[in-house]
């Protein structure tokens, strides 16, 4: 039989040269990133902005369904250079999916601690699904968090929240991706801030990249907060965050102070937008784009569209919108906005009498 060599492209190989691995790192990988980079149709011209170019860096399409394969690629990989026989993080849900697939395939055992009731079934169905142990703490994210740190201290569990700096090296390959696609940095670039992680590591990449000579000018920042789990816009812990977008209901960021940096030292800014502004940005995506993001996600399209209706972007700019995870991990918010369903007999009149040009 013929063989067919099978082109690996996970993030690792592709940017090792900018990654801390050697020839002795076992590359843990799903070819995770190479994500698209979908030029905005219908938002420019939705908000009357003339000369403006908006794309979406649609991270839903990573092997898990969110942007945290990229960090988890590399925080296993790592990890199993270093002999780890398991991991162990806290979760809103899209970290605890990864970390559950990535340990999986390497046969690390993987412990999540989620907050009851608090994440999304996608989510909670694949941490099950790629056999991590899965406990539900009665308490949140932040509670989930320091009780990670604390069974972790030891190292004999290897923690691999964003607070392990692997995750962050991972993650900044999103801006590698960009501007390989670009050509340049953007001008501005938005994303959604919970943990704070993410943020940080664009903001990294960037940064690394245009010291490498790949670009000429950087991004400002542009991070957006849920407004019932802001702390970083009131500029302190909130004790009890709460949120529909589940994914970003972080009371007490663990990168705080790099996304502080990441706003300041760029120029940007932090803000927070409302659920209601989250559920309409949401929607906007899916129904006229075409484009199926998670609430989360929809957080700094929300943004976005908050910022440009005070005139913030000027003609001639370019903006990137990272589109954090998948619509399908939510489902139930998915189902919650009461669609007409239609239940016809099978046949062709009934199909006739519904279907109106
Ligand atoms: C879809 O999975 O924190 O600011 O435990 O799942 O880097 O935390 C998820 C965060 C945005 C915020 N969008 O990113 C977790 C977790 C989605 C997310 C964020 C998350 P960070």
């Amino acid at each position: 039989m013929k063989e067919y060599a099978v082109k690996r492209t996970g993030i690792v190989e592709r940017y090792q040269e900018y990654l801390p691995v050697t020839d002795k790192t076992p590359i843990i990988s799903l070819n995770e990133g190479n994500t698209p980079l979908i030029l905005s149709e219908a938002l420019p011209k939705e908000l009357g902005l003339k000369g403006v170019r908006i794309y979406y860096k649609f991270e839903g399409l990573n092997p898990t369904g969110s942007f945290k394969d990229r960090g988890m690629t590399m925080a296993i990989s790592k990890a199993v250079e270093a002999g780890a026989k398991a991991v162990m993080c806290a979760s809103t849900g899209n970290t605890s999916a990864s970390a559950a697939a990535y340990a999986c395939r390497c046969g690390l055992k993987c412990f999540v601690l989620i907050p009851e009731g608090k994440i999304a079934k996608g989510k909670l169905l694949q941490a099950f699904r790629y056999g991590a142990k899965t406990l539900m703490i009665k308490g949140n994210f932040d509670q989930a968090l320091e009780l990670v740190k604390e069974m972790t201290k030891d190292g004999k569990i290897t923690l691999v929240n964003s607070i392990n700096p692997y995750r962050i090296e991972g993650q900044k390959t999103a801006s590698f991706e960009i501007v390989d696609d670009l050509g340049e940095a953007p001008e501005y670039h938005a994303i959604p801030v919970g943990n704070a992680g993410n943020i940080t590591a664009y903001w990294k990449g960037y940064k690394e990249y245009q010291k490498a000579g790949k670009s000429e000018v950087l991004p400002k920042m542009l991070g957006f907060q849920a407004a019932g789990s802001a702390p970083i816009v009131l500029g302190h812990p909130v004790a009890n965050p709460e949120t529909l977008a589940t994914a970003i209901r972080i009371g007490n960021p663990a990168s705080w102070q790099s996304a502080v940096a990441a706003r300041d030292e760029s120029g940007g800014l932090i803000d927070m937008v409302t659920d209601e502004e989250i559920t309409k940005a949401y929607r906007f995506i899916a129904e006229r784009e075409g484009v199926f993001a998670e609430p989360a996600s929809a957080a700094g399209v929300a943004g976005v569209i908050k910022l440009a209706q005070k005139n913030f972007f000027k003609e001639g700019t370019r903006l990137v919108i990272t589109l954090t995870g998948s619509g399908l991990k939510d489902p139930d918010f998915a189902l919650s906005f009461e669609d007409p369903v239609y239940t016809i007999e099978a046949d062709l009149d009934a199909v006739r009498e519904a279907v109106q040009v």
